[in-house]
C-alpha cells in the first residue's frame, strides 16, 4: 500500500530542530518562523515521493454516503484513529494532557498550550504557554460597535447565531484580507492569516462571554453594555470564565479541560472542513470561522451537546431518580421507535468509545460524584451501546464527545442548554484554525472536489442497470 509506505517514510524527513538550552522563551511566532520553512521542505519531498501514491477507491456508495472512507484532505494537526480516538500532533488525548503545560492558577492545562502544540507540533515549556497567554490577552480586544450589535440581538436568537454574527462582524479588522487587496506576495499570506487567527482566538472570550451575559440575563433588565474586557493577568479561559460570571476555581478547571479536549477531530468533520473549504477560496479566518460554526451548530454535530443534556434531564424528569436500567432502556427503545437519535451516541469515524468522553467522565467521578444527572450518564453507557448494536445498523453505538460534557457544565451553574455549542466553538477554534492556518502555509490550492448527478452516474454504469431516470 503506497499510502502507508509513506506514512511510514516520512517519519525519517527532517521535522523541525528541537529547542536546545534556550533560556528565554520563544513567541509563537518566532517558534512558527523556525518551523515553516522546515516543513515546507519536508512537504516537497513527502509530495516528489509520494506523490502519485494511491489513498483508495472511491465508490459510487461512499458519493451518496457522505464521503465516509474518501481520504482526500490533508489536515495537518490531528488525526482520527476510529479505535483510539483522536491524536493531536501524534499524541493520544490521554498521552498529553498530563504533559500539557499548567498555569499559575489551577491544575487543569491551559488551552494556550494546546494551541501552540496544534500549530507547532511542539508540547510548549510553561513559560511559552504563558507567554501566549499574554499575548492573546493582550490581543483580546472587539471593536465597540460590535458590542453594540450582540447587545442588540433578542435574547431569544440562538448564541450560535449570534457567535457567528459577531465573527463574521470581526472581518472588519481582518488583517489578512487589508494585506491580500494590497497585493502582497503569496508566501507571506500566512503571516496575516496568523494574524488573524491569535486576534480571533483572543477576541472569542469577549464575545462569548457577552453573548453568555445577554442571552441569560433577567427578563427586562438592560444588555452588558461596555461592562467586559479581558484581564491581562488572567489565563484564556480564565478570562472566559470570570467574564461569564464564573468564579470558581473548580468551574476554571472544568472549563480548561473542556476548551481543552474539543479543539479537534481531524480534518473532515462539518466544522473543520466547511473552514478548510472556505479558506481556500482565500476568504480570511473571520469568513471561515464564521461559516465553520455555523456547521457546528447543526443537531448532528456540534449542537449534540445542548441536545444530550436535555435529553438526560427530561429522562429524569420522567423516571425520576432512582431509575433501574431496565427502565432506562425502555426509555431509550422508545426514544429510537419514535424515530429520533439518541444524542451522544455514535460517530461518523470512531469505532469505540470516544477518549474525550472518558476524560470528561472521569472528571466527573472525581469531582461531582454525587451529581444525580452523572448517575443517569453512567446508567446510558450500561443500556445504549447494546441497543443501538442491535440489528447492526448503527456503525458506531459507544459515546462521543458529547454524552458527558453538559452534566459537567449543568453542574456548575452553566444550566442553559442552547449555549453549549459556542463553548464547543471556542475552544474548536484553537483547532480548526491551526489546521486552517497550515493550509495556508502550504499553500494548498481552492477547494474542488467533482460532483456528479444521478443520471450521470446511470450513463457510467448503466444501461443494463439503469432505473426510469
Ligand atoms: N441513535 C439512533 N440512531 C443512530 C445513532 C444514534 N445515536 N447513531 C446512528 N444512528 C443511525 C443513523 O441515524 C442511521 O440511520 P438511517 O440509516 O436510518 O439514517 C444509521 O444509524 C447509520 O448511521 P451511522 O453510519 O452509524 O452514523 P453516521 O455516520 O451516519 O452518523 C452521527 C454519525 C454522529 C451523525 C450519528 O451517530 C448520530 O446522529 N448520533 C447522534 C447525534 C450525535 O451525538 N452527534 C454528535 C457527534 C459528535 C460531534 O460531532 N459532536
Amino acid at each position: 500500500m503506497d499510502h502507508i509506505a509513506a506514512h511510514n517514510q516520512s517519519s525519517k524527513v527532517a521535522m523541525p530542530p528541537t529547542k536546545l538550552g534556550n533560556t528565554t522563551p520563544n513567541t509563537l511566532h518566532q517558534r512558527m518562523s523556525e518551523i515553516v520553512p522546515n516543513r515546507l521542505s519536508d512537504i516537497r519531498i513527502i509530495r516528489t515521493k509520494y506523490g502519485k501514491g494511491n489513498l483508495g477507491n472511491v465508490t459510487v456508495d461512499m458519493a451518496y454516503g457522505g464521503m465516509r472512507g474518501i481520504v482526500g484532505l490533508i489536515w495537518e494537526v490531528s488525526l482520527l484513529d476510529p479505535e483510539k480516538g483522536i491524536t493531536l500532533r501524534t499524541h493520544s488525548l490521554p498521552e498529553l494532557l498530563p504533559r500539557l503545560p499548567r498555569g499559575r492558577r489551577g491544575s487543569e492545562p491551559m488551552p494556550e498550550g494546546m494551541l501552540w502544540l496544534l500549530l507547532t507540533g511542539e508540547v510548549p515549556t510553561k513559560e511559552e504557554a504563558l507567554g501566549l497567554s499574554a499575548e492573546l490577552a493582550k490581543r483580546g480586544v472587539v471593536e465597540p460597535w460590535i458590542e453594540d450589535v450582540l447587545d442588540q440581538c433578542p435574547k431569544t436568537l440562538h448564541p450560535m447565531t449570534q457567535l457567528s454574527y459577531a465573527v463574521n462582524a470581526c472581518q472588519h479588522s481582518s488583517k489578512f484580507a487589508k494585506a491580500y487587496a494590497s497585493g502582497v506576495p503569496k508566501d507571506t499570506y500566512w503571516q496575516y492569516y496568523f494574524e488573524d487567527c491569535l486576534d480571533l482566538i483572543a477576541k472569542l472570550p469577549l464575545i462569548a462571554a457577552r453573548i453568555y451575559r445577554n442571552v441569560t440575563r433577567a427578563e427586562g433588565a438592560p444588555p452588558v453594555g461596555r461592562g467586559l474586557s479581558v484581564d491581562v493577568s488572567l489565563d484564556w479561559s480564565g478570562n472566559f470564565a470570570r467574564m461569564m460570571g464564573f468564579e470558581s476555581d473548580e468551574f476554571d478547571d472544568m472549563l480548561r479541560l473542556f476548551l481543552t479536549i474539543h479543539c479537534d477531530h481531524e480534518g473532515g468533520n462539518v466544522s473543520a472542513h466547511t473552514c478548510h473549504v472556505v479558506s481556500s477560496a482565500l476568504a480570511d479566518p473571520y469568513l471561515s470561522f464564521a461559516a465553520c460554526m455555523n456547521g457546528l451548530a447543526g443537531p448532528l454535530h456540534g449542537l449534540a451537546n445542548q441536545e444530550c443534556l436535555l435529553f438526560i434531564v427530561k429522562m429524569r424528569e420522567e423516571l425520576g431518580d432512582n431509575a433501574s436500567n431496565d427502565q432506562v432502556e425502555a426509555y431509550v427503545r422508545a426514544i429510537i421507535k419514535s424515530g429520533q437519535v439518541i444524542p451522544g451516541y455514535g460517530h461518523a469515524v470512531l469505532r469505540k468509545t470516544d477518549p474525550r468522553y472518558t476524560c470528561q467522565k472521569e472528571w466527573a467521578e472525581m469531582h461531582l460524584p454525587d451529581d444525580p444527572l452523572l448517575k443517569l450518564v453512567g446508567q446510558l453507557f450500561e443500556v445504549v451501546p447494546r441497543v443501538l448494536a442491535e440489528g447492526g445498523k448503527v456503525k458506531n453505538p459507544w459515546p462521543n464527545v458529547d454524552a458527558a460534557s453538559g452534566v459537567l457544565l449543568n453542574h456548575y451553574g452553566l444550566k442553559e442548554t442552547n449555549y453549549y455549542t459556542v463553548l464547543f466553538g471556542v475552544s474548536r477554534a484553537l483547532g480548526v484554525l491551526s489546521g486552517t492556518l497550515w493550509a495556508r502555509i502550504c499553500g494548498l490550492p481552492i477547494e474542488r472536489p467533482k460532483s456528479l448527478t444521478s443520471e450521470e452516474v446511470v450513463r457510467l454504469f448503466g444501461p443494463e442497470v439503469s432505473p426510469k431516470m
